[in-house]
């Protein structure tokens, strides 16, 4: 075991040992961030998650810069739909819905478009990339497996939106026994209450879900620890 890393964290300190440690970034995709996908069609003004996207590549880039394990996930499903379950495809917006033609490909399904992560947060060939059909990125994927090999106890997490895949990961993985930190602002909602409802209710209760921070404060914890991460 490497010593760990102690971020000042709600609510209070998160360590952790890099080793078993996973950054996992949570559906950056097209459809949710760029003008003219899904989000954009459910009525969302996308301007606000493009507004993390520096936010989230540069936490990416503190990862890489370790050598520390980075994780993607997408949602999206096949193009027979098969995996889309019809009470998921059949609400939301009465434009456009999963599967449907839009101006970034079919909505939300593999190989299109809109389903790729935006360029700022491209996976490398060497990052794994989870791609799931729900909200939660355990739920029908072989995250859990991925992450026992690695023997990953430890999981940062950032990406879009925060009440939703976001927030529902970390339950997912919080139940299972990781210890997850979600960073603040490498996360975002197209809406501001909701987002600052789910950083309350991660971190009510001592902590019930887990821990929040910063990304200021996560770099600050590795440049002391390990100070010539300070560049990354
Ligand atoms: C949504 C997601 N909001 N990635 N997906 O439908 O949060």
């Amino acid at each position: 075991m490497t010593a760990p890393i102690t971020v000042d964290a709600q609510p209070f300190a998160y360590s952790f040992d890099p080793a078993r440690t996973a950054l996992i970034v949570i559906d950056m995709q097209r459809d949710f961030i760029e003008p003219g996908g899904f989000g954009e069609t459910l009525g969302n003004d996308v301007g606000l998650l493009q507004a993390i996207v520096p936010t989230v590549a540069d936490l990416i880039g503190l990862f890489r810069s370790r050598g520390w394990l980075v994780i993607h996930t997408r949602e999206g499903h096949k193009p027979d739909l098969s995996d889309c379950p019809p009470a998921k495809r059949e609400r939301g917006a009465p434009s456009l819905r999963i599967g449907d033609p839009g101006p970034m490909g079919r909505i939300l399904i593999h190989g299109e478009p809109g389903h790729g992560l935006v360029e700022a947060c491209a996976a490398l060939p060497s990052e794994p990339v989870i791609d799931k059909p729900g909200k939660g990125s355990f739920y029908g994927t072989h995250l859990g497996v991925l992450l026992a090999d690695h023997g990953i106890t430890h999981l940062v997490i950032a990406g879009v939106t925060t009440e939703v895949c976001v927030q529902t990961t970390m339950r997912e993985a919080n139940d299972r026994g990781y210890e997850c930190l979600l960073v603040e602002d490498a996360t975002e909602s197209y809406f501001p209450a909701f987002k600052a409802a789910t950083l309350d209710m991660i971190r009510a209760q001592g902590g019930i879900v887990g821990w929040t921070a910063p990304l200021a404060a996560l770099k600050e914890a590795v440049a002391r620890r390990m100070p010539d991460a300070l560049s990354a």
